[in-house]
């Protein structure tokens, strides 16, 4: 779902500051897989989608349809899977950070040594403008994101065409190559 214009054209732009002088209004661009398998899948969406919309200097640009998709790892039930494009004045580590307070927020907890276990919501950052980023808090471009399905089928909805900063191939290119054999079907198209 088209929301307004891309991102990456309002980076560009300029705007007139309240003093009346004219500033370079550049807002960092990222998108943001969403998940969850515990609940109301869908509504735990919504209500994050809500909370993204809401969170200081951030703005939801395209939404993907929703996806229900095999679980991968350790959880047993279905995920309810998507991907939004936002723009954002926070920084990465700071759009991380924020991303981890909705998710406390939703009620989301942590089982300790259960990797990839069932969740509220899950709030993870795909691609921050071209960066790479590897420090342990943080890793963007999501490291799994070129072997999931349920990541790439929703990214390729918003942006077929980005360009995996590591990979140096498209996004579309990712998902055509991908050899998983886990399930994935659209639940709601946007
Ligand atoms: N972290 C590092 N990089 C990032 C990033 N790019 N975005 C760190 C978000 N977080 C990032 O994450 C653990 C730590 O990763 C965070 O504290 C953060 O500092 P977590 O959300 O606490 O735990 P997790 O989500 O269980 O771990 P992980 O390894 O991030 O798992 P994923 O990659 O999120 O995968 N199957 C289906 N069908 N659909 C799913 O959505 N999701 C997962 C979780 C597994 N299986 C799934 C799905
Ligand atoms: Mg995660």
């Amino acid at each position: 779902m088209e929301v307004g214009a891309s991102g990456r054209q309002l980076r560009e732009s300029h705007v007139a500051s309240a003093m009346g002088e004219v500033r370079r209004h550049m807002p960092h661009w990222a998108f943001i897989g969403l998940g969850s398998n515990l609940g109301d899948r869908k509504a735990n969406y919504f209500e994050a989608i809500e909370r993204v919309q809401k969170l200081p200097t951030t703005r939801i640009i395209k939404q993907s349809s929703l996806y229900e998709s095999e679980p991968l790892g350790d959880a047993k039930t279905w995920f309810v899977n998507a991907v939004i494009e936002i723009e954002t004045e926070s920084s990465a580590d700071d759009l991380l950070k924020r991303l981890k307070a909705i998710e406390t927020a939703m009620g989301r907890k942590r089982v300790r040594g259960k990797r990839w276990g069932s969740r509220i919501i899950d709030l993870d950052i795909l691609f921050f403008d071209n960066e790479i980023i590897s420090k342990r808090t943080l890793k963007v471009p999501h490291p799994e994101l070129q072997n999931r399905k349920f990541v790439l089928a929703p990214l390729c909805e918003l942006a077929p065409q980005m360009i995996h900063p590591k990979l140096g191939v498209s996004a579309s290119e990712l998902l055509a190559g991908l050899k998983s054999t886990k399930k994935i079907h659209l639940l709601r198209a946007s």
